[in-house]
């Protein structure tokens, strides 16, 4: 074991290149499926570089907070880092499509979605220095309430846990009261009665133990937002060839397993919320008729507000 460290060690320095240790924050907690799948990510990277190139996660903003990872990669401060793709919608609306209620709702619409937002927002990062590697879905999103939603006037007056700018539209055209929460801090939020409603995926109702604060769960499906992980290209352009190549292959990898994972936990937890107490029902065609009609006049501002190239990824998804 060591003699074959230390022939990797070895070689790389023949190679003149040296051993890299990379510190890579991300918003989400070590139980969540995107956290799991970077952490394998990093180990596929060591193995293919043979140790050249170590990546520590640092989970749950413990690095730096959700809102500045973006920037932190951008800076140089570190060379990889994870976010949520649709907090970017405030530079440009390209980057939140995915979180426009019932655009694409399947993980097949979702992935048609990703191929038709790809080229547009790999552009729009590479403006920043940012070179995308790898996004992933959450499941599709879902309703955490205390009792059952029979129509949106039910969520009249909801203090509302929102987690980007669409979400805080969708619930205040639903008469509810928008408050942005960080995924780490839900359970907290929810039991100080700074919120008492979500929506959000089966997995992090599940990573935040939804059972302890809202009785119901309606699998509205209302859309399939992303995480992605990027890299500071200059840092990546500054990689042995080699590592370069190992990176993309595990991205790759990466993103093609993070999607298998989602689609499993779609069921797997969506199953675990009710095995722990939780009332799963399927939404009444009038709530989701309140709901679609919502999608359709939020729709409606973003066209009102998209740029060309963000209305550019919704002609291509919709051909
Ligand atoms: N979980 C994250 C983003 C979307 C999801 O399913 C959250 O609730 O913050």
């Amino acid at each position: 074991m060591k003699h074959t460290l230390f022939g990797a060690v070895a070689l790389m320095m023949a190679n003149g290149a040296q051993a890299q240790s990379w510190d890579m924050p991300t918003p989400y907690g070590d139980t969540t499926f995107h956290t799991q799948n970077i952490m394998q990510f990093a180990d596929d990277l060591r193995a293919a570089t043979d140790g050249g190139l170590d990546i520590t996660i640092h989970s749950a903003g413990s690095l730096f907070p959700h809102s500045e990872i973006k920037n932190a990669v951008r800076n140089r401060q570190v060379p990889i880092g994870e976010f949520f793709l649709s907090t970017l919608s405030n530079e440009d609306l390209a980057f939140g499509m995915d979180s426009q209620p019932f655009v694409a709702t399947s993980y097949e619409e979702a992935q048609k979605l990703w191929a038709a937002q790809k080229p547009v927002i790999t552009e729009l990062l590479a403006a920043e220095g940012l070179m995308p590697l790898f996004s992933v879905p959450w499941p599709a999103q879902g309703l955490y309430t205390n009792g059952e939603i029979a129509t949106v006037d039910d969520l009249n007056g909801l203090r509302f846990r929102a987690y980007n700018a669409a979400l805080e539209e969708f619930a205040t055209l639903a008469g509810a009261a928008p408050v942005q929460v960080e995924a780490s801090d839900i359970p907290q939020a929810f039991a100080t009665g700074q919120v008492a409603a979500m929506i959000t995926s089966p997995s992090t109702g599940v990573n935040s133990t939804a059972w302890d604060f809202v009785t119901h769960y309606a699998p509205i499906n209302a859309w399939v937002p992303k995480n992605i992980v990027v890299v500071n290209q200059r840092i990546f352009d500054g990689l042995e060839s080699d590592v370069q190549t190992a990176v993309l292959e595990a991205a790759a990898a990466a993103e093609a397993r993070g999607w298998e994972m989602s689609a499993a936990e779609a069921e797997t937890m969506t199953a675990a919320l009710a095995e722990n107490g939780i009332t799963v029902y399927e939404p009444s065609a009038e709530l989701v008729a309140g709901l679609q009609a919502i999608g359709a006049t939020m729709l409606d501002n973003w066209q009102a507000n998209a740029s060309d190239s963000a209305k550019a990824i919704l002609a291509a998804y919709q051909n």
